[in-house]
């Protein structure tokens, strides 16, 4: 790790609290992590799961029992596992949530003084011209513009990160599983998406036109031409963090879908998760390979690996549409499950998630939470979701790219389950700017970091603007639900989306040593708060731009965690967290009970 370039200020610290990790530096956590030496970071919870299990397997040589492993600390946002001397985390969708995630596990390591920590993004992607099941193994990324960056926006400035890594790694894990009969693991170039005008490819099916569909084939094409091999959308971060701080580190993709062929589903679930844990078997003997005396060539199974190359598969036909996302098929029953909802509350966490509909079902059936435990209708997907009477309550991660592609599936399924009059409500919390924690902000526009609004999109060749401002309409009637007697402040303004939460929020608080000072973060907050800005988070942009895309009604409520003005970290403890978020649950909920009272 290049330690010129880790940042000093969060050392000096009393306590540093890694607020996503749920761990702070009082904890003995040289107990835990002292013997860390690489770190797996995969896209989705269920994905580390099958990961771990191989290493665990593996590692600590459990080859029959079934167990399941737990993952350790906070699991409201990351499950971290830590095995032998591998972390394994599932570091959320999309570049914003493993930044974070890249973050506060690369603060720990330095922390513990663990300067020579290996990193491996590994997941499932789509890939150009591969056969479903090929391993991409990648030192090379590139952004949407095919180029080897990763744009950051800092304290409003714009700063550039290389995205091309040492090539040791990835040549070392090439040979190594081309040496043990693995022959469907290629180098090739990882095209990254970054932000909502990259998602039009994820989006063309619900709201982007047909005529753009060209557009995105040449595109396609001209990619394969430059060797890109994945897609994927957490990629472009990741290389340009790890690049910075000289962080070896490589990408493995498991492909999963031909974009370049004429029809491109994805493979099912369960078959991802076989092709994760075959190669998690490879990833782990290429680790362990000079540590544990192990026969790799016996541990390895081929069959999962070479998914396509066994001539006796038989894909089974699809009847009906799939929603990759959701892990669901619009089956008629499916579709039953979904009609008539008309409010969809959407939440970062599953675990608030979950919390509003039990509060929710107390509040209209009267059944108490204790014997009111919802059945998740998104099961074994990236993200949750829960229904009382006409809403429905979903969980949707963290950052922009998290956030489409759960609205490009969910609008989706609302569409062709015949709901037409329906209207996204986010509850979510935020850091505040000059005023007290714990007060609620309704976003009026969403600004980007270097304080401009709108979304471009290119659609038939033009570039349009797509505007960020949530549904004036609905503000209105949110905020005639409320009581007068409000127990805490409810501000209507306006909000930065950021795309990340150290550097991209101008904090001092991050692994890597900012390039701005105390008086230029002064000098933007300043500019921030002319603009009626009242807080920072992570989605509203891309939540704004989509729903304004696809004329859905949309409104924000989120919950400011602190004041921005007088310090970086988030050291409220799990009583105020639970606090605070019920405030933003309780504005959103007087709302729904108002439209749900007047339909009566
Ligand atoms: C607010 O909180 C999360 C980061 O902590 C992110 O999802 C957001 O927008
Ligand atoms: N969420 C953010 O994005 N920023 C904060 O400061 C707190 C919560």
């Amino acid at each position: 790790m290049n330690t010129d370039r880790i940042n000093t200020y969060f050392k000096d610290l009393s306590i540093d609290y890694l607020y996503h990790l749920g761990i702070d530096t009082s904890m003995n956590i040289a107990s835990v992590f002292e013997d860390v030496k690489y770190v797996v970071f995969t896209p989705a919870n269920i994905q580390a799961q099958v990961v771990v299990n191989e290493f665990a397997r593996t590692i600590y040589n459990i080859p029959h029992e079934n167990f399941s492993y737990e993952p350790i600390f906070k699991t409201e946002r990351f499950h971290l596992y830590k095995v032998g001397m591998v972390i394994i985390i599932s570091g959320g969708f999309g570049i914003q949530s493993i930044l974070i995630c890249i973050n506060e596990i690369t603060k720990l390591l330095i922390h513990l003084k663990k300067y020579d920590v290996c990193y491996f993004k590994f997941g499932v992607a789509n890939g150009l011209g591969t056969d479903e099941g090929d391993i991409i193994i990648s030192n090379n990324v590139v952004n949407n513009s095919f180029e080897n960056k990763f744009n950051s926006m800092e304290c409003g400035n714009l700063q550039e990160y290389p995205t091309i890594f040492n090539d040791k790694i990835a040549r070392e894990l090439l040979a190594f599983s081309h040496s043990h009969g693995i022959t469907n693991t290629y180098s090739g170039i990882t095209l990254s998406a970054h932000n909502f005008n990259d998602m039009q490819i994820i989006m063309r099916d619900t709201i982007t036109p047909n005529p753009e569909l060209s557009g995105i084939n040449k595109y396609l094409n001209d990619a394969y031409n430059l060797g890109v091999r994945s897609i994927d959308m957490e990629s472009l971060s990741f290389a340009g963090f790890c690049t910075y701080l000289d962080i070896p580190a490589c990408v493995i993709d498991i492909t999963i879908s031909n974009l370049l062929a004429k029809t491109h589903t994805p493979v099912t679930l369960n078959t991802q998760l076989n092709m994760l844990s075959g190669f998690a078997k490879v990833l782990v003997a290429y680790i362990y390979k000079n540590t544990l005396n192990m026969q790799v060539a016996n541990t390895i199974n081929h069959n999962a690996i070479l998914y396509k190359k066994n001539k006796h598969h038989v894909k089974t036909p699809v009847m009906y549409d799939y929603l990759y996302n959701l892990n669901l098929s619009l089956t008629p029953e499916i579709l039953d499950m979904f009609r008539g909802i008309k409010y969809v509350c959407l939440q970062g966490s599953g675990i608030r998630a979950k919390a509003l509909a039990q509060q929710l079902a107390k509040l209209t059936m009267g059944v108490e939470k204790t014997f009111f435990i919802p059945q998740d209708l998104f099961k074994k997907s990236y993200f949750e979701g829960y229904r009382v009477g006409n809403i429905l309550s979903v969980s949707h991660g963290m950052g922009a790219l998290s956030v489409i592609c759960l609205l490009s599936d969910l609008t989706r399924l609302m569409q062709v389950s015949g709901n037409t009059d329906f209207e996204y409500i986010r509850i979510g919390t935020s850091g505040g700017l000059n005023i007290e924690p714990g007060s609620i902000v309704l976003t009026d526009t969403a600004y980007h970091c270097d304080l401009s609004i709108g979304s471009t999109m290119v659609m038939g060749g033009q570039e349009i603007l797509v505007p960020t401002q949530l549904n004036q309409a609905l503000n209105r009637d949110i905020i005639k639900a409320q009581p007068e007697d409000l127990p805490f402040k409810l501000y209507w303004g306006n909000t930065i989306a950021a795309d990340d939460f150290y550097l991209g929020q101008c904090r001092f608080d991050g692994a890597i040593k900012p390039r701005y000072n105390k008086a230029m973060q002064q000098d933007y907050f300043k500019q921030i708060m002319d603009k009626n800005i009242y807080n920072f988070e992570m989605e509203s942009i891309a939540m704004a731009s989509f729903c304004n895309l696809a004329k859905i009604r949309a409104a924000m409520i989120t919950v400011t965690l602190l004041n921005r003005s007088h310090g970086d970290q988030v050291s409220t403890s799990s009583e105020e967290l639970d606090e605070f978020s019920e405030r933003s649950r309780m504005v959103a909920i007087n709302y729904l009970m108002s439209r749900i009272k007047s339909a009566r």
